[in-house]
């Protein structure tokens, strides 16, 4: 038995000299002083040895137990910070190298174009009100004086949901909304996304975006329709820029006009880009139709009101230049990332 210890040992003792990992020591472990390990199958079967050999072999056995424990301990040790110091170089960081940067988002032309008109009516005391895009018929249509067989409430022009219920073809229900909740004086632009069952080219989109304003006040007149709307197309596209205002047909206002802006490419002596006429139309505009401020029931013999109305894609195209409407919803990032 004792000899049996000894060989025992010898072997340990080698094999931990060619155990390289942690796992390795593990297995020495289990192998030797496990529940089933050859020390412990020694120490088991001493129960049959006569009492003065089994004192001998135990007090051995005992010491080699200690001593296999010390060597396991020590080398379970010296894996264990191997391992570690192999894991921290692995985790290394250089620091030297250089950084990978964070890409800045620009913001899109659409949202660019729309935060400057917002700017210059907020500078003229215009508040921004926003409105839902699914309404009704009613607020989209009949209390704007659209008479019931106007083409643009057909269903080739409008989605409509229902009878009643449509996609917004214009902003004009949130002013509508406003003078149905407020008294006047008002002063109120309306930004937002329109639908209208347009097929899709370089100038039109079933969904596009507007800006409309109103203003209803004691005393409001036409001149100042064409300060606030010149002041805008001023601030907007230049200060030597002029304004002109040519009649039109709307049916929520009376006059109707539509504003052009002197072309800011040839200064106004005719070039490509504004086909040859030195202006730039921009937007529609007039006086509000009594028949709206009554549905809104404002006293039409106290207060008179302007409205004016743009398609903030068409001055997004002009102002910066750019030919087909359909980039501006294509999401494409070089599109985008152009006008930071
Ligand atoms: C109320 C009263 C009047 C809004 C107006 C226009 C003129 C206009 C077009 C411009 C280009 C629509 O996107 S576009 O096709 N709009 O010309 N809009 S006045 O008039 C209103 C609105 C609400 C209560």
């Amino acid at each position: 038995m004792i000899e049996k210890l000894r060989q025992m040992m010898e072997e340990a003792k080698q094999k931990m000299d060619r155990a390289a990992s942690l796992a390795d020591a593990e297995e020495l472990r289990v192998k030797y002083l496990g529940k089933k390990g050859e020390l412990t199958e020694i120490l088991r079967s001493m129960g049959s040895l006569p009492p003065e050999e089994r004192k001998t072999l135990g007090q051995a056995a005992n010491s080699a137990r200690s001593q296999l424990e010390q060597l396991l301990n020590e080398n379970m040790e010296r894996f264990r910070q191997m391992e570690k110091a192999a894991e921290l170089s692995a985790e290394t960081i250089d620091v030297t190298e250089p950084g990978q940067g964070i890409p800045i988002g620009a913001k899109h032309l659409l949202t660019i174009t729309t935060d400057e008109i917002i700017r210059v009516f907020s500078g003229m005391g215009f508040s921004v009100s926003e409105g839902p895009e699914v309404e009704t018929v009613f607020n989209n249509f009949d209390a704007l004086n659209s008479p019931p067989n106007h083409p643009s409430r057909d269903m080739t022009d409008t989605f409509y949901i229902s009878e009643d219920v449509l996609l917004r073809t214009q902003t004009s229900p949130v002013q509508v909304r406003t003078l149905l909740s407020q008294k006047p004086p008002i002063k109120v632009i309306a930004p937002g996304r329109c639908f209208r069952c347009d097929t899709p080219d370089a100038t039109h989109s079933p969904m596009f975006q507007q800006v409309e304003g109103l203003a209803v006040d004691e005393g409001i007149t036409m001149s100042d329709l064409k300060g606030v709307l010149d002041r805008f197309a001023k601030s907007l596209f230049g200060s030597s820029e002029k304004t002109r205002f040519r009649p039109h047909h709307f049916p929520f206002t009376e006059p109707s006009a539509e504003m052009d802006v002197s072309c800011f490419k040839c200064g106004g002596k005719g070039c490509r880009f504004c086909k040859g006429s030195g202006w730039i139309e921009i937007m529609g505009c007039g006086m509000v139709h009594p028949n709206v401020l009554k549905v809104g029931g404002v006293d039409t013999e106290r207060y008179t009101g302007f409205a004016f109305g743009m398609g903030v894609e068409r001055i997004a195209l002009l102002k910066y230049e750019v030919d087909d409407i359909r980039l501006i919803y294509e999401n494409d990032a070089r599109f985008i990332r152009q006008f930071k």
